[in-house]
């Protein structure tokens, strides 16, 4: 395949209610989608890839802008002076460029859409998963008060998700556990997330999560924390997963290694690509280690390839996969949908969804087109 042309086009789009973490409250959704454009034999094929990098630098690094940034000058033209790119050579073409993960996945996000789409095969085919559905679970962002958390969570159980899990804050985190363990019992599957709120100093403290019987604490420290996390693993008997701090297939072997992670979220924008992700889902796999796929707000095109990469067998736990109507009213394309607490693997050629015409008019703000 032969890249011609890369169009970036920076969209926004409301969420339906505001979503609250320990690092920000967000009220939409700026995202960086982008569209190749490749040359196979006479055929031209368009791929499209999600970066799901934030506005501002507060969950890792990068951002919105220094994303597209780092694509417009040092990546894409990379991609460009090949005469044949296809998305297993990406990540290698790539690596000279330090870090920079999100933006490095997003294009081969798209060139790998453009190449299933040319052989006519599906994400979930090409990966050779056989589920038709995953279990859908939702994030629930830190709310005003202990009754509105409450309240929210009955409503996500009410429409059917499988699996709770609480954003958490110091200074807000054993009492909401706390009311919703006592309002919806123990069989609910429920989890915290800190977004490395805390540090080991906190230990005593997070150790009374315990008594929950949650199915994992998510991210409690800081990124680079790796030790640390796993000194805090041989305090609470809680099962540590780890996000933040794991960025590449070397650093899960790592934190499985050092006893940092019983459980790894694997996001494939964090960790540089699907197929990197994939990378980190066997080697969980094969050292006992449960995965489930993350979420980062994205859009029905990021959606749709989780639900694919979360077919494969070592996804034991129910991910961050909800419908599209949990933060959007109207999704950039065909929306995902949840439905008896499942979310479909979609089949489609690609990632199987189309970037609907007049939704990306409604929500975009501005576009750019490289060509090589
Ligand atoms: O830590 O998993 C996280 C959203 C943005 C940044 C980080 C995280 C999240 C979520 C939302 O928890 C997951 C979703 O997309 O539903
Ligand atoms: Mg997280």
């Amino acid at each position: 395949m032969k890249l011609t042309k890369l169009t970036l086009h920076r969209i926004e789009m409301p969420l339906v209610s505001p979503f609250t973490t320990s690092f920000s409250t967000q009220t939409a959704r700026n995202a960086l989608l982008l569209e190749a454009e490749c040359r196979v034999d006479d055929e031209l094929v368009t791929g499209w890839g999600e970066c799901v990098a934030m506005a501002e630098p507060l969950y890792s690094s990068e951002y919105l802008e220094g994303a597209a940034h780092v694509i417009r000058k040092w990546l894409a033209p990379r991609l460009f002076a090949e005469a044949d790119v296809t998305a297993e050579t990406v990540a290698g073409l790539l690596a000279p460029i330090v870090g920079h993960r999100m933006a490095k996945s997003a294009l081969e996000m798209a060139i790998l859409d453009a190449q299933l789409r040319s052989r006519r095969q599906s994400f979930a085919g090409y990966l050779g998963t056989a589920r038709k559905t995953i279990p859908s679970g939702v994030s629930v962002g830190i709310q005003d008060s202990v009754p509105a958390m409450v309240k929210t969570v009955g409503g996500y159980l009410d429409e059917g998700y499988a699996r709770i899990k609480l954003k958490i804050k110091p200074g807000i985190d054993l009492e909401p556990v706390a009311a919703v363990r006592r309002e919806f019992g123990d069989d609910l599957l429920l989890q915290v997330d800190a977004n490395a709120a805390y540090t080991l100093a906190d230990a005593a403290h997070l150790k009374r999560l315990d008594e929950f019987n949650l199915l994992l604490i998510e991210q409690p420290l800081g990124e680079e924390d790796l030790r640390q996390h796993a000194e805090l693993a041989r305090i609470m008997t809680t099962p540590m997963c780890l996000d933040e701090s794991i960025v590449s297939a070397q650093t899960a072997a790592d934190a499985i290694v050092i006893g940092a992670a019983a459980v790894i979220n694997i996001k494939p924008g964090r960790v540089g690509g699907y197929l990197e992700a994939r990378r980190i889902h066997d080697l969980a796999q094969a050292h006992g280690v449960a995965v489930w796929c993350g979420g980062m707000l994205e859009t029905g095109i990021g959606r749709a390839a989780n639900a694919a990469l979360a077919g494969l067998p070592g996804f034991t736990l129910p991910g961050d996969i909800s419908g599209s109507d949990r933060f959007y009213a109207e999704d950039i394309s065909e929306p995902i949908v949840m439905s008896d607490g499942e979310v479909a693997v979609p089949t489609g050629p690609g990632f199987g969804v189309d970037v609907l015409p007049e939704r990306l008019e409604k929500f975009r703000i501005e576009f750019e087109e490289l060509r090589g």
